[in-house]
């Protein structure tokens, strides 16, 4: 049965979601949820997942509300072009990288990213307290980035190897927002080291492009990122 994706746009973990379905060549039909709206907090919503959060993937009898089991479901239902490799090697590396970006990729980005889309995004003025978070928030992406950048030091096209997995499922949204950041946000992005050129993650950017490049991911680029609104300049 065909799986329907319940999201928000931009949202990194709806759109690790979105990259599985890419990846595999799986269709689906995908509502978007509304946050000024507040869809995730209607009777309906709740009754799918009554945390309140997104994604949710519903198919026949299946109800999944995390974007990593989904991940994992998928690649059970639907066994062509894996997410998570071929042999128990190739899944073990997989599975860490994409909980690794999970965890701490996200963890960082979450309080920097929400300093550029969700704040008026003035850099804070040196000496204050939050002129240190800030520079704490900053530090937390680096270390994450350069991470990303020794995993594809060895000259690989993607993290785990010559293919596309979860591992850019899970990653990809994440510097793809921040891209989006320094490019919508771009005094903040620099005070945080993020402005370019130059770029201080080359291979990262070199991996960031060659996924940006592919049809199949233009396509699970955040819907609101194409209307001529102020919107556009938000996450
Ligand atoms: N464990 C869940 C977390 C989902 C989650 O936190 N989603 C965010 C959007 S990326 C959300 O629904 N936020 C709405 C809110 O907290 O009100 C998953 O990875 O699927």
């Amino acid at each position: 049965m065909r799986p329907t994706l319940y999201t928000f746009s931009g949202a990194p973990r709806g759109w690790r979601v979105l990259l599985g379905l890419a990846f595999k060549g799986v269709g689906a039909d995908v509502k978007t949820l509304s946050v000024s709206n507040q869809d995730h907090k209607k009777p309906d919503f709740l009754a799918l997942n009554p945390r309140a959060k997104a994604p949710v993937l519903t198919a026949g009898d299946t109800l999944l509300r995390d974007s990593v089991a989904i991940l994992a479901w998928l690649d059970r239902a639907y066994p062509d072009n894996p997410l998570f490799g071929e042999t128990a090697e190739d899944a073990a590396v997989i599975w860490q990288i994409a909980m690794e970006c999970r965890e701490y990729l996200r963890k960082g980005n979450q309080k920097l990213l929400s300093r550029a889309f969700f704040t008026d995004a003035q850099v804070p003025s040196e000496g204050t307290e939050d002129h240190q978070s800030f520079q704490a928030e900053a530090a937390l992406v680096h270390t994450e980035c350069r991470y990303l950048e020794d995993l594809l030091s060895d000259g690989r096209a993607f993290l785990a190897g010559s293919k596309p997995s979860a591992a850019e499922a899970v990653a990809f949204p994440e510097i793809r927002l921040l891209q989006r950041a320094v490019e919508t946000k771009n005094d903040l992005m620099t005070a945080a080291g993020f402005g370019y050129p130059p770029d201080l993650y080359p291979k990262t950017a070199d991996w960031k492009n060659r996924l940006n490049a592919m049809p199949e991911v233009a396509a699970t680029m955040p819907p609101h990122w194409n209307e001529d609104t102020s919107l556009a300049k938000s996450a």
